[in-house]
């Protein structure tokens, strides 16, 4: 990658485009569809498409139980998806990789399985205040049934995590979780997540990582951020929707009782004693999305061989542009640092237009990006907005898009400045 140009690079990214027949479909006749919403979810390449369909058109079986030949098939493949998913984030075991639906169900998974074990009255739960819900209401409910409390990390206005403040909280000694997102999924703030890692160590604390806007979009090592945790949704990396996985270290995943109780999950039952399976079967109960994993196997192989790197390296040029644009516009408002410190996205509010009614007018020009709160209510709060619109970026936008964007956010304002 470090032999291409920005310009060769923005040229080959727009060459994958290719690979995306959606991209290629109308909002309404003349006006094509500029997919701005890649931090809600992105869409999906042909070769993941055919993965799925190869799946159900040629090995459709269930795994791990049948001794027929279909049966092990499909098991095969389930399980080599598994050991992508182990490659592409730097697990030392596929054991230490458990297939969730979603990075919301493996948060909450940690949650529940160790929480309820671990915690007890008067321990504390850090969660920053630029988490996403998903890493703040598991913790809440599990902390109502433990005693456990649950306390902010404070941010700063560039939206920074505080550090002074969080070394503070975990100072306490009564810290035993930290619930960190590794990318913002409103401030797109890259996280110095090893840094944050190395003091909830230094404090006795363990680390639940929220990978869901980091995974996606640049090279993942769990190793060497040594986190504890770590979740991501398969369906932001151009994986199909109801896949996601929890990576946790095998010591930690072994001492942790099951989840969800069930088939495939178990060793031996009888009425007396019920014991459990190995990893990461204890914590697979059912049957699971076999399909989805084997599509997140394909996007894992599909994005690898565009190359992590050279995604971010796109994303900061689509970024950078982005909000020089914006800066122009009279009354905008960008939240977070600045675009070389975060990844393809940025909200931002209009002094005089709603967040809602900007984003309705660029759905009239084909541009999809998301208002409202995204799921990051305590963060809004911090702010003193309700809402903001926030556009994101992946690999396959292009400049012109970028700069299509920036246009109709000015002609919108122009329309509503009136
Ligand atoms: N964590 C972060 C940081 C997220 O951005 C999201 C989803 C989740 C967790 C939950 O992911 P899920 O796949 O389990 O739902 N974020 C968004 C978003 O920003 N807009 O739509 C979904």
């Amino acid at each position: 990658m470090s032999s291409l140009s920005l310009e060769q690079l923005t040229r080959q990214m727009a060459a994958y485009r290719a690979d995306f027949p959606i991209l290629a479909q109308v909002v309404r006749p003349n006006v094509p569809l500029v997919y701005l919403d890649n931090a809600a979810t992105t869409q999906k390449p042909l070769a993941v498409l055919r993965a799925v369909e190869d799946y159900y058109t040629h090995m459709n079986a269930n795994v791990h139980r049948g001794v027929h030949a279909f049966s092990e098939k499909a098991t095969a493949a389930y399980e080599a998806a598994r050991d992508a998913v182990r490659d592409f984030i730097g697990a030392a075991s596929s054991r230490e990789i458990i297939f969730t639906r979603n990075a919301t169900e493996a948060i909450n998974l940690v949650a529940y399985a160790w929480g309820l074990a671990n915690l007890r009255q008067g321990d504390h739960i850090l969660v920053s205040e630029m988490e996403h819900h998903a890493n703040i209401v598991p913790w809440q409910i599990v902390a109502q049934r433990t005693g456990a409390q649950v306390l902010p990390i404070p941010i700063t206005e560039e939206g920074q995590i505080d550090q002074a403040a969080y070394q503070q909280l975990l100072s306490s000694g009564r810290v035993r979780m930290v619930a960190l997102a590794h990318v913002s999924n409103v401030l797109g703030t890259i996280n110095p997540i090893a840094e944050l890692i190395g003091m909830a160590h230094a404090a006795e604390a363990l680390v639940m990582v929220d990978g869901a806007q980091s995974a996606p979009h640049m090279p993942i090592d769990v190793r060497a951020l040594d986190a504890d945790f770590f979740a991501f949704s398969g369906h932001k990396l151009c994986a199909p929707t109801g896949i996601g996985v929890l990576y946790g270290k095998r010591a930690l995943l072994e001492a942790m009782p099951p989840f969800l109780g069930g088939g495939s999950m178990i060793d031996r039952v009888s009425f007396t004693k019920t014991t459990y399976a190995d990893l990461p079967q204890r914590f697979e109960a059912g049957t699971p999305n076999i399909s989805g994993a084997i599509g997140l196997g394909a996007a894992i192989a599909y994005l690898r061989q565009i190359g992590l790197e050279a995604i971010h390296a796109h994303e900061q040029t689509l970024i950078q542009r982005t909000m020089a644009g914006l800066a122009e516009i009279e009354g905008v408002r960008m939240y977070g640092p600045s675009a070389d410190q975060r990844a393809g996205l940025v909200a931002f509010t209009i002094q005089g237009v709603h967040a809602h009614d900007l984003a309705a007018g660029l759905d009239q020009a084909g541009i999809a990006v998301r208002a409202g709160h995204h799921c990051a209510m305590p963060l809004h709060e911090k702010f003193g907005i309700a809402a903001s619109t926030r556009v994101s970026f992946y690999f396959y936008n292009t400049v012109e898009e970028a700069d299509h964007f920036v246009r109709t956010v000015a002609a919108v304002k122009r329309f509503f400045a009136r």
